[in-house]
């Protein structure tokens, strides 16, 4: 059975996953945080992705790497230049010092959250990163396909949307992913015969999706969840946010995520 380490397994992605990928893989389980309660199956190692021996560490004899440690949201430059811009580095070098050959990367969908909710995008779009969060995303992306077109690693990029048992708001109808069908891709990332550098937007088969998911579907993703099961009971409840830009762009609060700032009017298509 292939070891699969997954970095910041303590967060909520992590916790989700280790429930449905229980049984396909050894889970080595990292985060700087402990994690207690280990399942049959699981081990755990701490380390900081911040630190490249640690990272050399706690890669060394994986098969392959889910890597969802960092800054989930968006915050001060420090933490995100430390723990997404330097950890994800390290990631990916201890990788290639190692000779892990297959990295799923979760970056999100503010690497593009200034694509306008009126456009449907692909994996092949160039990226309009909504935030220092989303640029680091953008930077992570990136790094995968150095590493790819240098090294040989085998990268999927997984711009993940939101993961919940259920959409929690109006955006959310849109980017929603559910735990199983984020495991599906998960499990497509680790086991596909053939991968060199993928994008593939982490979502279910949402009615309401921004994405045009075919490079998900060409490496036979076939989500089983659809957001719509959940709209009428979303937009009973939630109006249009009062901000437009909010309501505008993809990314929602994550554009406008500064005391103050104003939001440029990003165009619909750049020239
Ligand atoms: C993300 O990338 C974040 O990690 C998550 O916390 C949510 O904010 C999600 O995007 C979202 O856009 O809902």
């Amino acid at each position: 059975m292939k070891t699969l380490l997954i970095t910041g397994a303590a967060g909520d992605i992590g916790t989700h996953l280790r429930r449905e990928l229980a049984g396909a893989y050894n889970l080595r389980l990292s985060d700087l945080r402990p994690i207690q309660g280990l399942n049959a199956g699981e081990t755990f190692m701490q380390g900081d992705i911040a630190q490249m021996p640690d990272m050399l560490r706690v890669t060394a004899g994986a098969d392959a790497i889910l890597h969802l440690g960092g800054v989930s949201a968006e915050a001060g430059w420090e933490p995100i230049l430390e723990a997404n811009i330097i950890g994800c580095y390290n990631v990916f070098e201890a990788a290639r010092q190692n000779g892990v050959k297959r990295v799923l990367f979760a970056t999100s969908n503010h690497a593009v959250g200034f694509y306008r909710r009126v456009e449907t995008i692909d994996h092949r779009v160039y990226p309009r990163p909504d935030s220092r969060y989303g640029l680091s995303k953008v930077f992570g992306e990136q790094v995968g396909s150095l590493y790819a077109d240098k090294y040989g690693l085998e990268v999927v990029c997984l711009r993940i949307g939101n993961v919940s048992m259920k959409p929690v708001d109006k955006r959310r109808l849109s980017i929603w992913v559910s735990p199983r069908d984020l495991a599906q891709l998960v499990r497509i990332g680790v086991d596909h015969p053939d991968i060199r550098f993928e994008i593939v937007y982490g979502v279910s088969g949402n009615k309401r999706s921004w994405y045009d998911n075919s490079n998900a579907t060409r490496l036979g993703y076939r989500p089983q969840d659809d957001s719509e099961a959940y709209s009428a009971e979303i937009l009973a409840k939630h109006a249009n946010d009062a901000n437009p830009d909010v309501e505008r762009y993809q990314g929602g609060t994550f554009v406008a995520a500064e005391a103050g700032a104003q939001v440029y009017k990003a165009p619909v298509k750049r020239a």
